[in-house]
């Protein structure tokens, strides 16, 4: 497989304004006549032949200008056609197999029905067409079918026409915004809708569609409330308007991601539509207004401006996740958001960048463009956007983004593209700060503080670790915000934006008698690793007094981690140990009482750090030692603190079901109670789950007492899993739960009911939600996962194996949790890389190949 290269970027030599789609739908076998009007691009090298990329589709016909042609070959997967002058027209007749597409790439069928996924490579799988988002055209598109089979017909934009002609119709859709292929989409079945309407602050008004499958129209008004809020908040805070009178999503059951941005037509994992209080927690409540969110910001950020080449890949999706994570914050509680935001990035895209699948957020090279949407180009790049947004302040960054939108409005940008306006429109000095594209690498900060008469001395220094291909780096510019806390009054000083752009920096502090405490990247104001020279008793004095929500939760964090970290290193003598539990446990009481707390706040500095996080905080990691001692603090918790959790779970239980802060909140906690005090006594807290799993008016709180009982080894399991399964037997996301629940059990023996469950006769390779339910819940679970023999690691790579031919973007994915094995104990190590030689030997997918040869080299 070769590899693509950033600096190898080329301007396609043809021009493609218009293309016209005409489409015989059906599901084993669709015709595609797709007619190109192409120019020669004056910016661009002139060549005489045009490459259309195609990828397991044949030419059954080519026509150039009308006439048969047969000057035309093909090279590898791409149709090579020579034309002669400087202006002409394409049409080539391709026939595709939508039932047989089990990579969901292209056009594939789900339950039925027909539907597309493009980004990135899959409109080659339709049509021989330049598939690179640089080529931007404006689509006309005719489908038609039977009737019966397809009684909706959608396409990108707006319907023109529509008419019948005996079993089957046709419709006709016309999309006025140039596009890059990868946003085109279509959609064929029976699918009825949930139909509102929102208008713009222009006065526009739009149509909004759901659709859906019948008997799920009862579940997408949280999706429809989502999408209006949506559109209402791009417009108040990135001055944002929706520009087509039709907006549609469809949910469709097979799809491979969480949902696509397709111009007007949006096309969501079912996950990330369907909702009610029965079947939805209130996770994926929130994740529903998230995705909904992100989807639609991408009508400006990604598709009225999109990327030049994959390589800016973080220019859309970077951008996007930091708007549809302040979207979310403006929604509900912003401290608590934010705190997930930092949760999520830490336990997943840290490890990435300590790993061999580091890559900056600007990648250099890759072979298969799907393995790069990844944490880090999401996740990471929205935190590097948030740094410049800190850095410029909320107007001056809106200056920015306002002055991005205006100059690469209907333009293929590029992320240097957006640096450029920010430091044109939000007058900052991006120089150095370019480096957060180019390097790869989580930094880290040292900060010591020293204090000596009447003067505090701080002094940070930073270090960015080397990664695959990037052994030197230099020192970037990363802002802190930070603030000095008098011990005494417990006051603070004035919160200070500092950003250290060298190796060091020294800051003096006068004015404090008795040495302060120091509070850092409050609001995590950088995505990098702090280590500070701070004391047990600094940590708490900061977990209980700190007035930045996020440094507060920080404090907690790094003093349970300290704590887990002694344990595990073996040298901890019980009298310290001891004296370390009584300092989480102070900590932990402080939360348990503070009445100014709200309970989505609490139930965030109740969550102990993940056993990956405090993997990723070693060098070389043990999961089994890192598991029995976290698994220890919590059950000494439970013991410590054991009349204050039932008073808590009693407080909460009391409050009714609504979908409030309040209530919320009150759930979070009750579950988590429940959690902690199964650690201690396990039969009371199984006996108070089943009740509470018993009861429940809503999944939120039957999900959580199934996920405590789940990992127990009690009678009350198995009468709660049967239950739980006859119940929603039908209901495809909820039964997904049934199986995640089981793999990320805390129960000594899951690995053995993942194996067992793989044979449940709901269990399908085929669909990538369940596939995922099962094994990705399985592979984020350590202590199965990690199990010493082994067995977790060839589990691991026996599904990739299977799973590659059928679907390689999904098999791929689960090759990085083997490829943290130079970070786990030497025998596991040994264990692990063991699996991905064997993977390596395989005849494997380019996507699988790829991410198992990094995770080697
Ligand atoms: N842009 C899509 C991702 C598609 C990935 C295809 N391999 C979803 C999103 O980020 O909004
Ligand atoms: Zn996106």
């Amino acid at each position: 497989f070769v590899s693509i290269r950033r600096e190898d970027y080329m301007p396609f030599p043809w021009l493609v304004p218009q293309v016209a789609m005409d489409f015989a739908l059906g599901l084993d076998e669709t015709r595609v006549v797709t007619t190109l009007t192409v120019e020669r691009n004056p910016a661009a090298e002139a060549s005489k032949t045009i490459r259309l990329n195609g990828d397991e589709i044949v030419p059954v016909e080519v026509t150039v200008d009308g006439e048969g042609w047969s000057d035309w070959c093909m090279d590898g997967d791409d149709l090579l056609v020579t034309l002669p002058g400087a202006a002409h027209t394409i049409a080539v007749t391709t026939h595709i197999a939508p039932a047989a597409n089990t990579k969901l790439m292209g056009l594939y069928a789900s339950d039925g029905m027909l539907c597309t996924q493009c980004e990135a490579e899959g409109f080659r799988r339709i049509a021989f067409f330049p598939d690179r988002p640089d080529v931007l055209s404006t689509y006309r598109v005719r489908m038609s079918g039977d009737r019966e089979a397809f009684p909706v017909l959608l396409c990108n934009g707006n319907l023109e026409a529509e008419g019948e002609d005996g079993e089957a119709h046709w419709a006709e859709w016309h999309d006025p915004w140039p596009k890059p292929s990868y946003l085109f989409a279509l959609v064929a079945g029976q699918l009825v809708a949930n139909s509102d309407s929102f208008t713009t602050m222009g006065g526009r008004e739009v149509a909004l569609n759901i659709w859906v499958r019948d008997g799920d129209l009862p579940r997408t008004g949280h999706a429809m409330e989502s999408l209006k809020k949506s559109m209402k908040w791009d417009e108040e805070v990135f001055g944002r308007e929706y520009d087509l009178d039709l907006f549609n999503i469809v949910a469709v059951s097979d799809f491979n991601m969480g949902a696509m941005e397709n111009k007007g037509l949006n096309v969501f994992n079912t996950k990330y539509v369907l909702a009610d209080e029965e079947t939805a927690t209130d996770g994926d409540f929130d994740g529903i207004e998230a995705v909904i969110a992100h989807e639609y910001f991408h009508n400006w950020s990604g598709n009225r401006v999109t990327c030049r080449d994959w390589f800016q890949l973080s220019l859309k999706e970077g951008f996007t996740v930091l708007r549809d994570q302040l979207f979310s914050q403006d929604m509900g509680s912003a401290p608590v958001k934010r705190i997930e935001d930092v949760r999520i990035l830490r336990g997943v895209q840290f490890p990435e960048d300590s790993g061999p699948l580091a890559h900056p957020i600007r990648p250099d090279s890759y072979q298969e463009i799907s393995n790069f949407y990844t944490s880090t180009i999401y996740n990471k790049g929205a935190e590097v956007i948030r740094m410049m947004r800190t850095m410029a302040g909320p107007e001056r960054f809106r200056a920015g983004t306002d002055l991005y939108f205006e100059r690469h409005d209907g333009e293929a940008a590029t992320c240097e593209d957006f640096v450029r306006a920010m430091e044109d429109g939000a007058g900052l000095d991006l120089k150095q700060f370019r480096l957060w594209y180019a390097q790869a690498g989580t930094p880290k900060v040292t900060a010591r503080l020293e204090h000596s008469g009447d003067t505090a001395t701080l002094h940070l220094s930073q270090h960015v670790p080397a990664t695959p291909g990037q052994p030197d780096k230099k020192p970037m510019p990363i802002p802190l915000k930070l603030a000095l806390y008098d011990r005494d009054s417990r006051e603070r000083g004035a919160e200070q934006l500092v950003v250290l752009d060298g190796e060091e920096l020294t800051l003096g502090y006068p004015g404090f008698a008795t040495r302060p405490v120091l509070s850092i990247n409050r609001g995590f104001s950088a995505p990098i690793v702090v280590e500070r020279e701070v004391s047990s008793d600094e940590l708490v004095f900061l977990a209980t007094h700190d007035d930045d929500p996020f440094a507060r939760y920080e404090a907690l964090q790094e003093l349970v981690v300290r704590h887990l970290k002694a344990g595990a290193s073996g040298t901890l003598s019980a009298e310290a140990r001891q004296e370390g539990e009584l300092a989480v446990a102070d900590a932990m009481a402080a939360v348990l009482a503070d009445s100014d707390l709200d309970d989505l706040m609490r139930g965030e500095l109740l969550l102990l750090p993940s056993e990956t996080y405090v993997a990723e905080t070693m060098e070389r990691a043990d999961p089994a030692v890192i598991h029995a001692e976290r698994q220890g603090l919590r059950a000494s918790l439970a013991r410590a603190l054991e009349t204050e959790f039932l008073a808590l779970y009693e407080r909460a239980a009391a409050v009714p079901f609504a979908m409030s802060a309040e209530a919320k909140g009150a759930r979070k906690v009750k579950t988590q109670a429940l959690a902690y005090l199964a650690a201690a006594f396990p039969d009371r807290a199984a006996e108070m789950a089943f009740a509470q799993y018993a009861s429940a008016d809503n999944m939120t709180d039957r999900q959580g007492a199934l996920m405590v009982l789940t990992g127990l080894d009690v009678v009350e399991r198995t009468n709660a899993l049967i239950d739980f399964y006859n119940r929603y037997q039908g209901n495809a996301l909820v039964i997904d739960k049934w199986f995640a629940l089981q793999a990320s059990s805390m129960h000594p023996h899951c690995l053995e009911h993942v194996r067992a469950l793989a044979d449940h006769r709901d269990f399908t390779l085929k669909n990538p939600n369940r596939v995922r339910s099962l094994y990705m819940a399985f592979a984020a679970n350590p202590h199965a996962f990690h199990a010493a023999d082994g067995e977790g690691y060839r589990m691991i790579a026996d599904l990739i194996l299977a799973l590659d031919p059928i679907n390689p973007q999904t098999a791929s994915r689960f090759v990085p949790p083997l490829g943290r094995w130079r970070r786990i104990e030497p025998g596991r190590s040994a264990l692990m890389k063991a699996q991905l030689e064997r993977l390596a030997a395989a005849d494997l997918s380019r996507d699988t190949a790829e991410q198992v040869s990094r995770s080697l080299g």
